[in-house]
């Protein structure tokens, strides 16, 4: 098949999961173009059958604003008709998938529009009237829409009213580069000694992460279990986090590590991971940390309880109750046996559930099936 991708090529779970599926593909022998705004970063080698289509800003001064949407929709138009898509895979509903209907009008090759809805363009924009009908006529025009949970397919249909089939397709990790890795030497680099535990949260500190509940859910932890907190990212409310660490006194066992791309090497260093969003439709991060072994509390919210297991592959707590938290990861740290059981669980859950041979065929099986339609 001849895909075009779109998503937002930095950073962020939803432009992960597009490349790395985008990648997959290719290795299937399928023909993979990428039209974005920039090169998707994780796409870090030369692919014979992967094609990367810029869309291009020209500076107009009579604009306020410059038209993107417009140069992208006309972007994936002509990639369309040069490359003869057989489908044009959009990740987010706004403003992908409007430019992606307007693109199909526009070329003369027909091209199937499959669209997949990550969470905040529902959460977050849908909720927002200004862009309720607009979404809701993406997701409606689509040939096939997916979600990545089955929380986010009942908080669209909930919020937009709508009757169309939305099929769940759960995230997936690169299993050759999430696995635990034999890292002792990068643990006392970081000045953390061998009997001390490490939480870790790695996010782009947007103000729905809840990172204050992450600083303040390891102080309680601290008080009884000799650790260490390892905060990946960055992102808004970083300096007010700065300051939270200063203030509760936990300079020394906080660390700030601010982006990183070696993910794998930190969670291979880790013993919990925290997630205590208000709003998650997956939860990527979690993916990856139990694929590298490593147990997870999350939050009640999203699609985090369809990705850990409660007490199995580790915990899901109240969303804002710290001490709930706290409570689960003393009882995890003071017993070795469970946690050891917890971490293998998390292995497997990952290789499981989330297997990415069997994402990508569930995907690969929805492109046939809407090119046939
Ligand atoms: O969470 C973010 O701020 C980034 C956003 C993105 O576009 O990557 O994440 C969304 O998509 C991810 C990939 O499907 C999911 O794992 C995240 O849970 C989802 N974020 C939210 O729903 C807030």
């Amino acid at each position: 098949m001849k895909i075009g991708i779109t998503c937002y090529p930095t950073v962020g779970g939803s432009g992960v999961i597009a490349t790395e599926l985008g990648k997959m593909l290719a290795e299937k022998g399928n023909e993979i173009h990428f039209i974005t705004s920039s090169l998707p970063f994780r796409l870090d080698k030369v692919y014979p059958n992967i094609f990367y289509h810029e869309v291009e800003m020209g500076h107009y001064p009579v604009f306020q604003y410059p038209p993107y949407d417009l140069a992208l929709a006309t972007k994936m138009a002509d990639v369309i008709d040069q490359e003869k898509l057989d489908v044009l895979h959009v990740h987010y509903a706004v403003p992908h998938a409007i430019c992606a209907i307007l693109a199909k009008e526009m070329a003369e090759h027909d091209v199937k529009i499959v669209t997949t809805l990550h969470g905040t363009d529902i959460t977050v924009l849908g909720v927002d009237n200004t862009f309720k009908k607009m979404i809701k006529y993406g997701i409606e025009q689509s040939d096939a829409v997916t979600a990545v949970s089955n929380n986010l397919v009942e908080q669209t249909k909930d919020m937009l009213k709508t009757t169309k089939d939305i099929s769940v397709i759960y995230n997936f990790i690169n299993e050759q580069e999430y696995y635990r890795k034999d890292n002792k030497m990068l643990k006392r680099e970081f000045g953390i000694s061998a009997d001390e535990k490490v939480v870790i949260h790695i996010s782009n500190f947007r103000k729905v992460k809840r990172v204050d509940l992450i600083v303040k859910t390891f102080n309680r932890i601290r008080s009884k279990v000799n650790s260490k907190l390892l905060l990946v990212g960055d992102g808004p409310e970083y300096s007010d986090i700065v300051q939270l660490v200063h203030k509760l006194g936990l300079n020394d066992d906080v660390l700030f590590l601010g982006k990183q791309n070696n993910i794998s090497d930190l969670l291979s260093i880790s013993d919990l991971m925290l997630l205590l969003s208000e709003k998650e439709s997956f939860g990527l991060v979690l993916l990856e940390a139990m694929a590298c072994k490593v147990p997870c509390i999350g939050t009640n919210v999203g699609g985090i309880p369809e990705v850990i297991k409660h007490e199995e592959t580790g915990f899901i707590v109240k969303s804002g109750n710290i001490e709930q938290a706290s409570n689960y990861a003393i009882k995890l740290f003071e017993d070795d046996k469970k946690l050891e059981q917890f971490s293998k669980n998390a292995y497997n859950h990952a290789k499981t559930t989330f297997k990415s041979e069997q994402i990508v065929n569930q995907y690969t099986k929805l492109y046939f099936d809407v090119i046939k339609k």
